[in-house]
């Protein structure tokens, strides 16, 4: 959809600021301060589609230099804190979730943003005139509902083409009557939808003894951090008052006058456009009994026992996190929920506006809410392992760039664990985005370790990072192990997979549990082995068992046809690069292993007649291989790293790859943005923007680097 009829902001009066442990925040300058003000730089005007193309560089001729040309562009978006980081988009709940947030609590949305997050939002309008759950997705109620809801907030009539357009779709579809429920939450807390057509979330769960299997402690803690706060406004029946923007509301979202709909007959009934799980007969008669308890038994004092123990972990979870808490959907409950346990305008809602910000990023279409507050340490750990890799890391030119991340690494890095018996340990650990969100990740700790290694170790920087917290990092870890052997996201798991049986939300399947993951336990596996390396007396024979068994793990994790399947990037390329990557750290090889050999066969089998490689995300959705008509730079750069991890025979396959991604490359040393190349729950795409950048440079540096002399050995 065209955004060209609505208000523009002036691009140029953006300024990115970065603080040290590397939050960012999106400021708009006002006009009487840009003559004074410092000049964009830049990294911000590449974000804001400002840059005019750099100056071309020395036209490369071998794929080390390709690699260089692409780093020499690269290291340019590197921010001041020594991190790189990007917009996080795709979800089509996240800005939503704050927008609605902000206006319950009367919070502040500024003009600026106001104009920028309706540019941003109609740009992504389908033709149809709705909005999917992700950006490439088909429309979907959820998306639709809430985008509409959110631009009424930000200030564009009922009669703009685009909330017309938008309306006729949702009017299409029934109306809001059958939203998701997770959209069901922020329409009864506007006032726009009864709380009795949504599935119980009862806040006594949080009451029960911790052994129990269903008490929420065991979920997967995205999932359990949004019922947490969830629970609360579901239990106190949490509605802002009406008034006539609300009334109009209420008549534009439904086919039939508001009040004369019994919103309890709808609590099962969900838009088939939306359902990606099919309803279970188990969750329908657990709801009904939830009902009935909650309408006839529960006794007054523990509702107010209940509400009292949830209120107490929302305020645990917001000191924890500095008020980020875990990412963009539970931030915005909390929010609300604060709002409403301590009344309007209290100290910890005004905490919360205050970390909206972070959650934000200006890019060239406008104003949007990321999946978290970014994607720092993650792209960070990342870009340092490419740099050396590529052997680009003893090139002079770019020692300050390494300098400048192994000082983020430094702060990022846990110093303690927290203080809440449901978190997984993290001292030691590694983030995802900031050190204040504060959850370790699995992986993010190992690609930490690992970047950390390598700088200090390999390259002989500074023991910036002292080798005690090196061995903190490796005991953190090693209690991460799954029984399943394998390693979650961000827990140890603590229940069986049944549980997904209660899983309430229609839109997002697995989330229920945390699960092994191959390219979780594939980052533990190489962070281990490479600690292994360079520290070989701490915890050696623990490390031996735990890689040992990892490595069964991602054997029998093996599809049929010889690939992984991938959760968090897309899909089966990412995965099967992952896992070929683990087994390589623990010396199997195409020449040593059947299921190496197998995986090979599978990516080769899977290259394009132009020598790419191309997977579309609905891979993940369909749970098999589902070919992009194009090749991807991304997708070609993780296939031909596990080709050249697996030391893959066939050294022309890796080199038509690589000629792909050599020729997608501009003058400037950039790689434009193609597919998205990121997904979570199975279901919802998420874009990685720098992943063109070091997926890229470290397929690139590797070959000549490490994969052909490699070879070479073995030939001789
Ligand atoms: C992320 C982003 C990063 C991702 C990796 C590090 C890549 C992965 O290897 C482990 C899992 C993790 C940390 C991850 C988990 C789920 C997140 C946080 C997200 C995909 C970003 C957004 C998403 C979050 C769950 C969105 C909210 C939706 C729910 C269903 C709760």
């Amino acid at each position: 959809m065209t955004s060209d009829s609505l208000p523009k902001t002036d691009p140029t009066r953006w300024r990115l600021h970065t603080s040290a442990i590397g939050v960012h925040t999106w400021t708009y300058l006002p006009a009487t301060a840009l003559p004074t003000s410092r000049p964009q730089t830049f990294a911000e005007k590449y974000f804001l589609g400002l840059a005019s193309p750099s100056t071309s560089l020395p036209p490369p001729h071998t794929y080390s230099s390709a690699a260089r040309n692409g780093l020499l562009f690269y290291s340019q978006l590197q921010l001041e804190s020594g991190h790189w980081s990007s917009s996080y988009a795709g979800p089509s709940f996240t800005l939503p979730g704050l927008v609605v947030a902000l206006y319950i609590t009367d919070g502040a949305i500024p003009a600026e943003w106001a104009i920028d997050m309706t540019q941003w939002v109609c740009r992504y309008q389908n033709d149809d005139g709705g909005w999917g759950l992700h950006i490439p997705g088909r429309s979907t109620l959820f998306a639709t509902v809430l985008y509409y809801v959110s631009l009424r907030i930000l200030g564009i009539d009922e009669g703009h083409a685009v909330t017309v357009r938008a309306r006729g779709w949702i009017r299409g579809m029934g109306g809001a009557v059958a939203v998701p429920q997770w959209g069901r939450y922020w329409l009864a807390l506007l006032n726009l939808y009864e709380w009795e057509g949504v599935q119980p979330v009862p806040s006594e769960l949080w009451t029960l003894p911790t052994w129990i299997p269903i008490h929420p402690w065991r979920w997967w803690v995205q999932c359990r951090s949004v019922y947490l706060p969830v629970s609360y406004l579901y239990s106190n029946r949490c509605q802002i008052p009406l008034n006539d923007f609300l009334l109009a509301l209420r008549r534009e979202l439904y086919t039939q006058p508001y009040d004369s709909i019994n919103f309890n007959e709808y609590i099962h009934t969900v838009s088939p456009v939306d359902r990606k799980r099919p309803l279970n007969l188990f969750l329908t008669v657990v709801n009904h009994v939830l009902r009935t308890w909650e309408w006839y038994i529960r006794p007054l004092w523990l509702h107010s026992h209940a509400n009292a123990v949830v209120r107490a972990l929302i305020r645990r979870e917001d000191e924890n996190t500095a008020y980020n808490d875990i990412a963009t959907v539970n931030k915005a409950f909390h929010t609300v929920a604060v709002h409403f346990a301590d009344g309007a305008n209290n100290s910890a809602v005004k905490l919360h506006w205050e970390k909206v910000l972070p959650y934000l990023w200006r890019d060239e279409v406008g104003l949007n809410a990321g999946g978290t507050n970014g994607a720092q340490l993650w792209d960070t750990a990342f870009s340092v392992i490419a740099i050396v890799e590529a052997g680009l890391g003893e090139d002079a030119q770019f020692n300050s760039v390494l300098e400048k991340a192994h000082k983020f690494l430094e702060v990022s890095q846990f110093r303690d664990d927290v203080d809440d018996p449901f978190r997984q340990a993290r001292k030691g650990g590694w983030p995802f985005s900031t050190r204040d969100q504060s959850y370790i990740v699995s992986d993010c700790a190992a690609e930490g370790l690992k970047a950390t290694l390598m700088l200090q170790e390999e390259l002989g920087f500074s023991k910036l990072i002292s080798k005690q917290r090196l061995y903190d990092c490796v005991d953190t870890l090693l209690k991460m192990q799954n029984p399943d052997h394998g390693f979650g996201s961000y827990e140890k798991a603590r229940v069986g997979t049944y549980i997904e049986l209660l899983n309430p939300a229609e839109v997002f399947d697995r989330c229920m549990v945390e699960y092994s993951y191959p390219e979780c336990t594939t980052a533990v596996i190489t962070g281990l082995a490479m600690f292994r390396k360079y520290y070989p007396s701490h915890a050696g024979k623990k490390i031996d068992e735990v890689i040992q068994s990892a490595t069964g793990y991602l054997k029998s994790n093996q599809w049929q046809d010889g690939s992984w399947y991938g959760s968090w990037g897309i899909c089966f390329t990412y995965g099967t690069m992952f896992a070929l990557e683990g087994l390589a750290a623990t010396g199997l090889t195409y020449a040593t292993s059947e299921e190496v050999r197998r995986a090979c066969h599978f990516l080769v089998e899977k290259q394009k007649d132009d020598g790419g490689w191309g997977e579309h995300w609905e891979s993940c959705e369909r749970r098999e291989y589902v070919e992009h008509e194009e090749s991807q730079v991304v997708n070609t750069a993780w296939a031909v790293l596990g080709l050249m991890a697996a030391r893959f025979p066939d050294r022309a396959v890796i080199a038509r790859g690589l000629e792909i991604i050599r020729r997608r490359q501009q003058p400037n040393g950039e790689w434009l943005q193609e597919a998205v190349s990121g997904i979570f729950n199975c279901t919802c795409t998420i874009e990685y923007p720098n992943y063109k950048f070091h997926f890229s440079i470290r397929a690139l540096g590797r070959f000549e680097h490490e994969y052909v002399p490699a070879m070479n050995t073995i030939a001789r």
